[in-house]
């Protein structure tokens, strides 16, 4: 079984999250999604709309996914490699190059991000927007 890991937000969950998913899906047979909690967030200067517990929730509605873990730190992933078997690590290219150091773990590959779409944009829009 070729295991699958990716990292994130996943707020407001969008059609560029379940691009990602589905690609990283696609490269093996078992997809573990690693997401930030709420106080990994702050760390990125992220306020999620959705709190934790609500976005695990709704990733592990994905047919793509089939564990959801915390993410609680930047230094967590090796850590991870290890504990889940994971073969490949994917991200979005965004993230080109920021986790090549995990190439002695596992394969690591960088996804083209999906344009224009993301959770703050979504925000902003339906923010200025609503009735
Ligand atoms: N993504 C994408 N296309 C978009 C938006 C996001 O492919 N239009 C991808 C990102 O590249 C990332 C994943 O979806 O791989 C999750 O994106 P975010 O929720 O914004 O996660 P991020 O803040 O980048 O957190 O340790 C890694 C960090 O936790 C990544």
């Amino acid at each position: 079984m070729k295991r699958i890991i990716t990292y994130g937000t996943f707020d407001v969950l969008h059609y560029g999250h379940i691009r990602l998913l589905k690609r990283a899906r696609d490269l093996g047979d078992y997809l573990i999604v690693a997401c930030s909690s709420d106080e990994f967030n702050e760390t990125k200067n992220k306020k999620s709309f959705y709190t934790y517990e609500q976005r695990k929730m709704i990733l592990e509605s994905v047919r793509y996914v089939d564990l959801v873990i915390p993410e609680y730190s930047w230094e967590q992933k090796i850590a991870d490699m290890e504990k889940y078997f994971v073969d490949v690590f994917v991200m979005g290219d965004d993230w080109e190059g920021k986790f090549d150091f995990l190439k002695n773990y596992c394969e690591v590959i960088y996804l083209p991000r999906t344009p224009d779409v993301c959770s703050t944009n979504t925000k902003q829009h339906l923010t200025l927007n609503k009735r």
